[in-house]
């Protein structure tokens, strides 16, 4: 099925996987970005392992392999993307254009409110422009599992039934994001909703869980085609940070006890979902669903023992460390988020999570010199 998609934040580690991911498969695919990753990263000290391309060469590599678009654009500028969805004319908007990091988000007052206005202004232009000019489309909004922090109750796709003095209701399943950033998601959701309702818009809002992974098959080994791959304390996600550990022979940092639990999923899963979602729009006018897109849960603790072991079997000695929380968040707890939606649509989750970790290590060898070890260790701390 061939489908035009308007992709935010084409430029970052999912958008730009999923350009290509499309483009291979004969999407028609609008990109727009303007190249904010790069700079958060920077600031912070850190930089891709993987080198990538500038975003004039990878607007280069759509156009001329693909005859796809790639605009530098800033999401928080109303007219120009009322403009370009306007021109494009889209029937899946796929907005992955936003701030991603927690502790990025909990620096400072200034951070706080970047991330919140980043964020939460971008996700409304999209809203607009989608009722302005395309109100059949549908909305695919990264959203993220960390919307509902931590409770000792299974979490369901979506909305929960509540029995209260004696009346009943299905309601949306209670959020307690745990940094700024994951609230700026939270209130993306309850802004999306309110557009669903009130203009009939169609959402899918995607609860995705810690993505990693360095690359997916249609890549191949073209150094072009790589994605970012992050490791400093605020852009690098958890396994992609051990990993990073793991080459550069730093110990492998656990937060705390390490027992804390969260759902993950490898880069090419997060494609394949994605791909599903915009395959599989809502049927009806006004609906607003909830995927929460994950492959399996794990402790941190057992996720730091797989790198620790796939790294020695390579050759590189390491060790596992607890250093103190920097964040404020539960070690110990029950979780069991429902992810049955995108199973039922056909998703086929990659298992071999060693395999996949034991792929990361030899992707990342041979640029093992670009890791700067000084910005590796926590300094942000929630308090
Ligand atoms: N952690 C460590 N050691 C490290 C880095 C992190 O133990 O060196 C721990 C953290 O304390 C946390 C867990 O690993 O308990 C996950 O941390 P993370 O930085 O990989 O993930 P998080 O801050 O939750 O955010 C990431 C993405 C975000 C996405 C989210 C999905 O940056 O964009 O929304 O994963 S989820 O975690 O399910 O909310």
């Amino acid at each position: 099925m061939s489908r035009k998609v308007f992709i935010a934040g084409a430029d970052g580690y999912i958008g730009w996987t999923l350009s290509l991911y499309l483009s291979s498969r004969g999407y028609t695919v609008k990109g727009i970005d303007n190249g904010s990753r790069r700079r958060w990263v920077r600031e912070v000290g850190g930089n891709s392992i993987l080198p990538i391309e500038s975003i004039l060469h990878r607007r280069s590599i759509l156009r001329e392999e693909y005859d796809n678009i790639f605009n530098y654009m800033d999401i928080t500028n109303a007219h120009s993307i009322s403009e370009s969805i306007k021109e494009f004319s889209p029937d899946t908007i796929v907005h992955l254009g936003e701030m991603p990091s927690a502790p990025y988000s909990m620096m400072n007052n200034t951070k706080a409110v970047y991330t919140h206005t980043n964020n939460v202004t971008g996700t409304l232009n999209i809203l607009y422009a989608m009722k302005e000019h395309c109100p059949k489309a549908h909305l695919v909004k990264l959203g993220t599992l960390g919307e509902y922090g931590t409770p000792n109750i299974a979490i369901p796709e979506g909305s929960i039934e509540v029995e209260y003095k004696g009346r009943k209701s299905m309601l949306p399943f209670p959020k307690q994001g745990n940094s700024w950033y994951h609230l700026t998601k939270v209130h993306d959701t309850n802004n999306i909703q309110f557009a669903c309702k009130t203009w009939g818009l169609k959402s899918t809002d995607i609860m995705q869980g810690v993505v990693y992974g360095t690359k997916i098959p249609e890549m191949g080994d073209d150094e072009r085609l790589h994605t970012r791959f992050d490791y400093d304390q605020c852009f690098g996600t958890v396994i992609n940070r051990f990993c990073a550990q793991a080459i550069s022979r730093h110990p492998i940092t656990l937060y705390g006890t390490g027992e804390q639990k969260r759902g993950f999923l490898p880069l090419k899963d997060s494609m394949q979902c994605l791909n599903l979602a915009i395959d599989n729009p809502p049927e009806d006018e006004g609906e607003y669903r909830v995927f929460n897109q994950f492959e399996e849960i794990y402790t941190l603790k057992d996720l730091a023992y797989m790198v620790w072991s796939k790294a020695q079997e390579l050759g590189y000695s390491t060790e596992i460390i607890n250093i103190p929380n920097p964040r404020t968040e539960v070690e110990n707890h029950y979780y069991k988020p429902d992810h049955q939606k995108l199973l039922d649509l056909g998703y086929e989750p990659t298992t071999d999570i060693e395999s996949e970790i034991e792929g990361m290590l030899k992707d990342l060898e041979p640029y093992g010199d670009r890791i700067n070890p000084k910005v590796i260790m926590p300094d942000i701390t929630w308090r």
